[in-house]
């Protein structure tokens, strides 16, 4: 059986994805982020780094159980298993892994920052929301320039679409308007439009008014609200 410890969050999402994709059951054990369960003596056993999302697989390699955290290499363990949204040959393996290393060292960080700086800091740093959404945008253009040329980032649907989707999705709190970039608009309704994407991202849904809620400045520095989802 596989167990995954997550929460709906972008993070948490990619795992509520490639699982739906899969059609594999698993267990799902919700961790409250909001009210410290990642910080707990049994969570920070499955994940040090205190943060959803993890997964524990009872037959894992060689038929024993595996612990995985890291979102990045939770997808790629998943791909390996059930040789599915990983390419057909090394070539089209390294440009996924490509992609995915894109999405989990530049992508996640720098909007999870844009987010931040953006929406939910206490107060209006402008040095931050400069910052943050420069880089969003420069990696827009990135996503942008590649999605003009390949269907997908890789070329077919794959793990590295799945790592991304769930951050782009959340372009208004990102300060970018996603139809300057119209090649990732396309891939965005393209993604948004798969049943297993639908069903992955109502994982939890009762939970989301515990998510956090946009700082009171937000309003009024940016003068029209931020549309958050
Ligand atoms: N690089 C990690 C990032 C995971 C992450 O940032 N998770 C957030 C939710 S999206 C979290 O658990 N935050 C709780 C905390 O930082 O205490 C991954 O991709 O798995």
């Amino acid at each position: 059986m596989l167990h995954l410890y997550s929460w709906p969050t972008p993070n948490g999402h990619k795992l509520h994805i490639m699982l739906a994709e899969l059609e594999v059951p698993y267990q799902l054990h919700p961790i409250n982020i909001m009210k410290g369960e990642q910080l707990t003596p049994e969570y920070l056993k499955i994940n040090p780094n205190n943060k959803i999302p993890a997964l524990i697989d009872e037959d894992g390699p060689e038929r024993k159980t595996i612990t995985i955290f890291e979102s990045g290499a939770i997808l790629f363990y998943l791909a390996e298993k059930y040789q599915r949204f990983f390419g057909n040959n090394s070539h089209e393996r390294y440009q996924i892994m490509q992609w995915l290393m894109f999405q989990m060292s530049g992508l996640g960080p720098m909007l999870g920052q844009a987010h931040h700086f953006r929406v939910y800091a206490p107060q209006a740093v402008s040095y931050g929301i400069e910052r943050y959404t420069k880089e969003a945008k420069r990696l827009y253009n990135v996503l942008d320039k590649q999605l003009q040329q390949q269907p997908f980032l890789a070329g077919a649907y794959s793990i590295a679409d799945i790592a991304a989707f769930p951050w782009i999705r959340l372009w208004p709190k990102q300060g970018v308007q996603i139809g300057d970039f119209p090649h990732v608009q396309r891939w965005l309704t393209q993604i948004e439009q798969r049943p297993a994407v639908k069903k992955a991202l109502d994982v939890m849904s009762e939970h989301a008014n515990q998510m956090p809620k946009p700082a009171a400045w937000v309003l009024d520095y940016f003068g029209t609200p931020a549309k958050i989802s």
